[in-house]
This record gives C-alpha cells, structure tokens and sequence, in this order.
C-alpha cells in the first residue's frame, strides 16, 4: 500500500467532520435568527437587535384639545399648554408640564406635548420635546422653518430646560411663550439645567422671539397641583 493510500481516508474523514461541523455552525446560526428566538432574546439588553423608540400621546388628548378650533390670542394658545399640562397631571401620565405648537398667523394647532419621560421611561421627553416631535412628524419636516411652511411658534407652560432650549433653536421655531418661570419650576426640586441669560440672547440673535409671563399664576398651580400628589421629581 502506498502512503497516500493509507493517508487519504484519514484527510477525507477529517474534512467530512469539518464540513458536518460548518453545517451545524450555519444550521445553529439560521435558528438563532428564527423569529422565535429573536421574541424571546426581545428582554435581553445585549441581543444583537434594535429597539424601536415609539412615542404616543395617551389616550385622555382628543378629550382636552381641540384641532378643529384656531387660536387667536397668546392667552388662548397658552391656555392649550396648560390644559395639557393639567389633564397630564390629573390622569398621573407625566410631569406637569405640558406645550403646544401653533402655525403663527392662523393659529391652527399642530401638536401638543405633555411630559412623558416616567410614562416611557425616556428622560428626552419633555413637554416641548413631544410637541416638537409629532409637529414635525405632521408636517414631514425636520425643520420647522423652511420656505414651504409658514411660520410656527411654540407655547410651553413652564420655562425650557437645557434641553428644550437646545431643541428650540433646531426645530425652526419662531417664536417662543412662556407660562411658569424656571424659579416656579426649582420650588418643586426640578432642574432645569444650565440655561444663561446667554442661551436666550443667542436664540433671539437668530431671530427666535422670547415671551414670558403669559398666565403664569395659571401655569404655576399645575406645578402646585403636581407638588401636592407628590409626583416624582425625575430630574431633581
Ligand atoms: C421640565 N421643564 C419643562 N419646561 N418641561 C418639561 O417637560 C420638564 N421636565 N422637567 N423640567
Ligand atoms: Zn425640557
């Protein structure tokens, strides 16, 4: 018998075991990505799939605004903001805050947003986050300000934080009012982070007009409201 007579089942029978192995590897990789294992991997923090972040309002909204109405006044506007921010408050889905945005010249309501970082475990939703997010998912514009749409202003019952702020200046608002002061907001323990009176002068520098005060005793007793049921602090 020659070398290669007494080699070469033993090299066939090692590379038929590598190939079996390679198709076990494949088999056990195509069951891994069966929908079934993904639902139950769904729990685990480290699986090798994508969250999906999916935002709604809750469902007590269609009964507290109305989309049909336009809004004349900053006060009727404002009084949008704040409903929101008390029927948020009253049916315990978030923080007390709540916001609205309004095409300028019609006053039609677009959004609103109320709090909702406990109720979607999410610390970006923020009254003025949400309204700015379902706006610009209304109008299918990631900005507000562009030559397609007209100009649009947003209404908030307490004094942006850091965040908000920050949003502001990129979503394409023109125009910003305000209910609640960030001292009515600091009396209940919320931080509202490092705002300056800088961080106002450059949004006004760029054209974002600034209102205060507008039914503010009306918007500090949502925060009152919020104090007295012990509403968690999320950001304190
Ligand atoms: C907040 N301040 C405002 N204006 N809006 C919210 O949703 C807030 N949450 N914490 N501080
Ligand atoms: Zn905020």
């Amino acid at each position: 018998m020659r070398w290669w007579e007494i080699v070469k089942p033993i090299i066939s029978a090692k590379l038929a075991a590598e190939h079996r192995e390679s198709q076990t590897g494949v088999r056990a990789a195509l069951r891994f990505r069966s929908r079934r294992d993904l639902l139950r991997l769904r729990p685990m923090t480290n699986a090798p799939f994508h969250a999906v972040v999916h935002i709604e309002y809750p469902d007590w909204v269609n009964s507290v605004v109305d989309w049909t109405k336009s809004y004349g006044a900053d006060e009727d506007r404002m009084r949008v903001a704040i409903s929101v921010a008390r029927a948020n408050v009253e049916n315990g889905t978030g923080g007390p805050f709540g916001a609205a945005i309004f095409e300028s010249n019609s006053g039609r309501l677009i959004a609103v947003g109320m709090n909702s970082v406990v109720r979607l475990n999410n610390c970006t939703l923020h009254g003025e986050m949400v309204a700015f997010m379902m706006a610009q998912r209304r109008l299918q514009s990631f900005t507000l300000n562009t030559p397609e749409l007209p100009p649009h202003e947003i209404f908030t019952s307490c004094e942006p934080c850091a965040m908000c702020l920050g949003a502001t200046l990129w979503s394409g608002i023109r125009r910003m009012v305000i209910g609640a002061g960030r001292e009515d907001a600091s009396l209940l323990l919320f931080d509202e982070g490092p705002v300056f009176p800088e961080s106002y002068r450059y949004l006004e520098e760029r054209g974002i007009q600034i209102v205060r005060d507008v039914l503010r005793d009306e918007a500090r007793a949502i925060l009152e409201l919020y104090r007295a049921a012990s509403g968690t602090i999320y950001n304190g």
